[in-house]
């Protein structure tokens, strides 16, 4: 990699002493688990901000997958895993399906489907609080397409009167057959250890693919770039968070404290600077705010350094799409 373009920014010293080199990767050890075990692979598919990442969170029981007020924030499809009585459910998270225009938006598109290829479960989760609109018709329009159970879930309930509710969920189980309907808050947990244990129930019988306290299987590294790019998401506005992103360059790990580099990529000069801020002030921001994020995680004092770098066109380089866990879309 090149020199950074600017001076990283720390909001905490690092220090020089040698440190090992930690890969990220878990190494697996045989995986204990009940005689009468069940697994199965749910995929969470819907439409942008239908609540999918928070619903996933929800039902691991920890941060898996990063949240956002705004549409798009998933990009890959990622896993989270949970343990209900002897059943291992592994929960992928699906990036929203929507019309694709952008290169980006149609590797996220593959990426959601292929995620849903893969289940043995299709949970379909629908804002219960938006009208019907073509990002529904369109899901609802391949739903007869896939050959296993699909699970309707209306979700954001706190935001929905009682009868629009029951009429929701009759007009859509109208349109595909459902094998059950749930209707649930992700944000406020209603509705979600009930889910969890049907879904226990309706998981194919089988062994565990994880060890019983495995959360996720997505590696340290991308789950620290993916913290970082929720603090954009959180922090910046109109296009940026949707042309930035994050990649974790560098890792070192002592018993107490991790040193993270981490590079931030824009499209442009001018979001550079944005991304920096007045004297610094927004790149700190972000800086501490993923730092204190991932402390937590991580149970170890966090030295993040952050670059920002411009690139023109990396969404035309497929080397940025493999970086982030995405198929690259040939045209
Ligand atoms: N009121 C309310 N808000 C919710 C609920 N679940 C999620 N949200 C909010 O909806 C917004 C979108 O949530 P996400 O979990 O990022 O949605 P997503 O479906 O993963 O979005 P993409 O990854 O962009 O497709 C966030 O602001 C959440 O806090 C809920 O049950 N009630
Ligand atoms: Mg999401």
């Amino acid at each position: 990699m090149s020199a950074p373009e600017m001076d990283p920014v720390a909001d905490e010293p690092g220090d020089d002493e040698p440190a090992a080199e930690a890969t990220g990767e878990p190494i697996a050890p045989a995986v204990v688990q009940p005689e009468d075990a069940r697994c199965g692979f749910i995929a969470v598919i819907g439409a942008p901000n239908a609540g999918k990442s928070t619903l996933v969170n929800a039902l691991v029981g920890a941060k898996v997958s990063i949240v956002s007020h705004k549409v798009q924030t998933t990009r890959v499809a990622l896993r989270g895993i949970a343990i209900d009585g002897a059943s291992q459910l592994i929960f992928i998270d699906t990036p929203g399906i929507f019309k694709p225009r952008r290169r980006l938006d149609r590797a996220m598109v593959e990426a959601a489907w292929g995620g849903a290829g893969d289940a043995d479960i299709i949970l379909l989760l629908v804002d219960a609080a938006k009208k019907l609109d073509e990002d529904i018709d369109r899901i609802i329009g391949r739903m007869n397409e896939v050959h296993v159970p699909v699970i309707l879930a209306l979700n954001k309930i706190d935001r929905v009167e009682k009868g629009d509710l029951l009429a929701l969920a009759q007009s859509l189980n109208e349109r595909v057959k459902f094998s059950a309907t749930f209707m649930i808050s992700a944000l406020n947990r209603n509705g979600i250890d009930d889910l969890k244990h049907h879904l226990a129930k309706v998981v194919p019988a089988g062994p565990w693919h994880y060890p019983a306290d495995e959360v996720s299987d997505a590696p340290m590294r991308l789950l620290a770039s993916e913290i970082t790019r929720e603090k954009i998401y959180h922090r910046l506005h109109e296009e940026l968070p949707y042309e930035a992103t994050v990649e974790t360059t560098d890792w070192k790990e002592k018993k107490k404290e991790v040193r993270i580099d981490q590079t931030i990529f824009v499209t442009r000069e001018s979001q550079k600077a944005i991304v920096v801020g007045k004297g610094g002030a927004m790149i700190k921001q972000i800086s501490m705010e993923s730092r204190r994020e991932l402390s937590k995680i991580l149970e170890k004092d966090v030295h993040l350094f952050l670059f920002v770098k411009v690139r023109e066109g990396w969404e035309d380089d497929p080397e940025r799409y493999r970086e982030q866990g995405l198929a690259f879309p040939k045209d």
